[in-house]
C-alpha cells in the first residue's frame, strides 16, 4: 500500500445520555476521525478513542493530533506497507501514545481489508457471526434512579448489565439492582476509585453472584490487584492497568487479573490486541471487549475482534442509539433479540461513513500529504 495522505477529523459528538464514571461526567464526546488514502484510491478508516481530557489514560484527542501529525503520520510516508503489522513495528520506538497508534493501525486494517475484498473479521481469526453484548451505565444520583435505568436497558433487550461505581455509589447501589433483578448477568466498573484500604467496603459485593469486578485500584497497579483479588471470590477485571500483552503477562501470572478487558485503543492496536487474547486463551482466562462509546467505526473494529473465540463474556458494545441520535456512519448497530449485535462483514471494517454527518461534528482536521508521491489535482 503506497499511502497518498492522511487525514484527521476532530469530531465532537453530543451523547443522547450523559455518561458519569467515578472519575468524569461528558454529555459529549471527544474523538479524532482518520482518513488514509493509498495511491490506488482506496480509503481506510480508524478511530482514536482518546478524548477531550486525560481521565481516563494521560492521551487526549489533542495529544494524538500531535503524535499523529509529528511521528506516526510521517513513518506511514517514508516507505510502502504491505500490512498494518508493518507501520506497528515501524512506529513501535513510540513511547506510549497506543490510542493515537491504534487509531492509525485501525485505519490500514480497513485499508487492507477493502484492497483485499475480505473482511476484518475473517483476517483477524473470528468465528461468530453475532457477538454478545451488554450495556454500560453510568453512575447515578440515588439507588432507585439506578434501578430505573436497570430497568430502561433490560426492557430493550440488553441481557447483561454493568454498573459504574464508586465511593458512596456502591455496596448499596448494588444491592438494590441485584433485589430487583435478582438473576441478571451483573458486573461492576470502579474505575481506579479505590485503594486497598477503601476497596474493603466492597467486600459484601462477594454475595451478589458478579460476574466480575472491574478495575477497583490504581490505573496503573497490578500489585494491589493481586492482594485484593487474594480476599475476593469473584473475580477481578483488569481495563486500565492492561496497556500491552507483556502487562497482561504479568498479571495473569500474579493473579492480578482473572478476566481481562480489551479496548483496542488502550492497548495500541488490533495486533495487540489479539495478542492478548491468545495469551489469556492459553491460561484459560476469559477476555471480553469494552468500549470507549465509539462512533460506528471504532464499534466495527470491536465487533470484529469480538467475534474470536476467546471473547467469552458479553463485551461494552452497545446499540448505536444508546450512544448517539446520529452516527457517522451510514451503518446504524442494532440490538438483536438474543443481546447480540451483528458482526460487519463486509471488507476492511464494513461500515460507510456518512461525509455530511462527519463535517457537521467536525471542530477542525488536519490533512498530511506523501511528500513522495504524486497529487494530481
Ligand atoms: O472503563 O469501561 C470503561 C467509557 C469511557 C471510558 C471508560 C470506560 C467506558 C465504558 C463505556 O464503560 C462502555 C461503552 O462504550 O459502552
Ligand atoms: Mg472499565
Amino acid at each position: 500500500m503506497r499511502i497518498q495522505s492522511v487525514t484527521y477529523y476532530h469530531v465532537r459528538m453530543p451523547l443522547r445520555f450523559p455518561f458519569a464514571t467515578s472519575t468524569a461526567s461528558r454529555t459529549e464526546r471527544d474523538a479524532l476521525i482518520l482518513e488514509v488514502r493509498d495511491a490506488d484510491g482506496y480509503v481506510g478508516w480508524g478511530e482514536v478513542v482518546a478524548g477531550y481530557a486525560p481521565h481516563y489514560s494521560c492521551e487526549t484527542a489533542w495529544t494524538a493530533e500531535h503524535i499523529l501529525g509529528e511521528f506516526l503520520i510521517p513513518a506511514l510516508f517514508d516507505a510502502p506497507v504491505d500490512h498494518p503489522g508493518d507501520f506497528t513495528d515501524r512506529v513501535q520506538w513510540v513511547r506510549g501514545h497506543r490510542m493515537a497508534r491504534a487509531g492509525l493501525e485501525m485505519a490500514l486494517w480497513d485499508l487492507y481489508g477493502k484492497r483485499l475484498g475480505r473482511s476484518l473479521r475473517d483476517l483477524l481469526g473470528g468465528v461468530r457471526d453475532r457477538v454478545p453484548v451488554g450495556v454500560s451505565i453510568g453512575l447515578q444520583e440515588n439507588p432507585r434512579a439506578l434501578v430505573e435505568r436497570v430497568g430502561y436497558y433490560l426492557n430493550q433487550g440488553y441481557r447483561r448489565i454493568k454498573l459504574k461505581i464508586k465511593p458512596g455509589y456502591d455496596v448499596e447501589f448494588v444491592r438494590a439492582v441485584r433485589e430487583a433483578y435478582p438473576d441478571i448477568p451483573l458486573q461492576v466498573d470502579a474505575n481506579s476509585a479505590y485503594d486497598l484500604d477503601t476497596a474493603q467496603t466492597l467486600r459484601p459485593l462477594d454475595d451478589y453472584q458478579l460476574l466480575l469486578i472491574e478495575q477497583p485500584l490504581a490505573h496503573d497497579d497490578l500489585w494491589d490487584h493481586h492482594k485484593l483479588q487474594q480476599v475476593f471470590r469473584t473475580p477481578i477485571c483488569l481495563d486500565e492497568s492492561i496497556t500491552s500483552a507483556d502487562k497482561a503477562r504479568k498479571a495473569i501470572e500474579m493473579d492480578a487479573a482473572r478476566v481481562i478487558n480489551i479496548k483496542v485503543g488502550r492497548v495500541g492496536g488490533l495486533i495487540e490486541a489479539v495478542r492478548i487474547h491468545d495469551l489469556a486463551a492459553q491460561h484459560d482466562v476469559p477476555v471480553w471487549s469494552g468500549g470507549m462509546l465509539e462512533t460506528g467505526i471504532g464499534r466495527a473494529a470491536n465487533l470484529a475482534l469480538a467475534s474470536l473465540p476467546n471473547f467469552r463474556l458479553p463485551s461494552d458494545i452497545s446499540a448505536t442509539d444508546r450512544y448517539y441520535e446520529m452516527d457517522i456512519t451510514e451503518e446504524r448497530f442494532a440490538l438483536n433479540d438474543d443481546s447480540t449485535i451483528t458482526v460487519p462483514l463486509g471488507p476492511g471494517l464494513g461500515v460507510r461513513v456518512n461525509r455530511d454527518a462527519l463535517a457537521y461534528y467536525t471542530l477542525h482536521s488536519m490533512t498530511f500529504l506523501n511528500p513522495n508521491e504524486g497529487h494530481p489535482r
